[in-house]
C-alpha cells in the first residue's frame, strides 16, 4: 500500500431525479450493476456497490433521485434518499450544470446540511454544456451549502471519474477494507435481473406507462446443462397499460424479453431462457401490500 493510509466508509449519491447518479456509479465501479435511463424516478430503491482499490474501499450507496412524491411509492423513494445522508461518511451530491434549484433539492440540501457530514459536489453532464455554464452551476451550489470538493464530470463520457474516487477517498476514516475485495454488490442476482428487466420496460415504454411498471421474478431456476430459466411478471396499473407493453403482436414484450436476457446472460455469465408475463394490479403504487411484496419498504441496513 506504498505506506499510505487506507481508508474506508460509506458515501450516499444523492441529487434530484435524472441528473445521472446511477450512471455515475456504475463508471465509478467499473461495471453496470443499476439500471439507469432517461426517463425520471428509475431508480426505486437503496442499492449498494463496492469499490477498491490500493488507496481505500468506498462503499457506494446509490439512492433514488429527489422528485415531488405523489403516491406511496414516490413518497418511500423519496425517504430512502432523505434518509442515505445520516448513515454514510460522506456525501456524493451530484447536480447537473444548471443555476436552478427546485423545491426537493432544496430540501435535500437541508437535509445534507442537517447531517453535518462532508460533501463532495459532481457537476455532471459537463459533456453538454460550456465551461462558464458549468461554473456558474458550481457558484450557486456553493452559495447554497458548504461543499469540501467539486468535481465536475462525465459519467456518459467516462470525465474526471478517477479524480473524484481519490477525492472521496481523501475524505473517509481511516480503516479497513469492509467487504472482500472482490466483492462489486451485495445485491442478488435475483434481484439484479428483475431491474434489467424493469429497465429494459423503461426504455421501451413512454408517457405515464413507465412510472406505473414493477417487475417481479416468479422462479429462477439452473438446470444441470447450466441453463437458466427465468419467470418474471411485469406488473402494470392498467388493461391499457398491459397492452402497451405487449405491443402489436407481442412485438414490444418481445423486444423487451431479447434485450433483457442479452444482459442477464452477460450478468450470470450462463445462457438464459426468459419468459415474460405482464400482469396488472391496479393502483399498486398506493397499496402497501404490493409494495411490501416488491421490497419497496424500508430494510435494515448495516
Ligand atoms: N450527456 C450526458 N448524459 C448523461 C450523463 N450521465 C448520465 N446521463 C444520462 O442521463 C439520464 C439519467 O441517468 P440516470 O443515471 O438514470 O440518472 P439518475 O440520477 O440515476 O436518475 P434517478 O434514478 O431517476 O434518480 C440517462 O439517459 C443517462 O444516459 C452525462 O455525463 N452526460
Ligand atoms: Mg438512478
Amino acid at each position: 500500500m506504498n505506506g499510505q493510509t487506507f481508508r474506508s466508509g460509506f458515501v450516499a449519491i444523492v441529487g434530484r431525479t435524472n441528473v445521472g447518479k446511477s450512471t455515475l456509479m456504475n463508471h465509478l465501479i467499473g461495471m453496470k450493476i443499476a439500471i439507469t435511463s432517461n426517463k425520471t424516478q428509475t431508480t426505486r430503491r437503496r442499492l449498494q456497490t463496492v469499490f477498491t482499490s490500493e488507496r481505500g474501499q468506498i462503499v457506494f450507496v446509490d439512492t433514488p433521485g429527489i422528485h415531488l412524491a405523489r403516491n406511496a411509492l414516490s413518497q418511500y423513494m423519496d425517504n430512502v434518499a432523505y434518509k442515505s445522508v445520516s448513515d454514510v461518511d460522506v456525501i456524493l451530491f451530484v447536480v447537473e450544470p444548471v443555476t436552478y434549484i427546485g423545491k426537493g433539492e432544496q430540501q435535500m440540501i437541508e437535509r445534507i446540511k442537517a447531517s453535518g457530514k462532508p460533501v463532495v459536489l459532481a457537476v455532471n453532464k459537463c459533456d453538454t454544456a460550456p465551461a462558464q455554464d458549468i461554473d456558474k452551476a458550481v457558484e450557486t451550489y456553493s452559495s447554497a451549502l458548504k461543499i469540501e470538493k467539486t468535481v465536475r464530470v462525465s459519467a456518459l463520457k467516462g470525465i474526471n471519474i478517477d479524480e473524484l474516487t481519490d477525492v472521496l477517498t481523501d475524505l473517509l476514516p481511516e480503516g479497513c477494507a469492509l467487504y472482500d475485495e472482490d466483492t462489486v454488490t451485495d445485491e442478488t442476482e435475483r434481484d439484479i435481473a428483475a431491474e434489467i428487466i424493469r429497465e429494459k420496460a423503461l426504455r421501451n415504454l413512454r408517457d405515464e406507462v413507465p412510472h406505473g411498471v414493477a417487475v417481479s421474478i416468479v422462479s429462477f431456476k439452473d438446470r444441470p446443462d447450466g441453463l437458466v430459466d427465468i419467470d418474471a411478471e411485469i406488473i402494470c396499473e392498467k388493461d391499457s397499460h398491459k397492452g402497451i407493453i405487449i405491443g402489436k403482436g407481442g412485438s414490444r414484450l418481445k423486444k423487451i424479453g431479447t434485450e433483457s436476457r442479452k444482459d442477464i446472460e452477460e450478468l450470470i455469465e450462463a445462457r438464459v431462457n426468459l419468459k415474460l408475463f405482464v400482469k396488472v394490479r391496479r393502483d399498486w403504487r398506493q397499496n402497501p401490500l404490493i409494495l411490501k411484496d416488491l421490497g419497496y419498504t424500508e430494510r435494515e441496513h448495516p
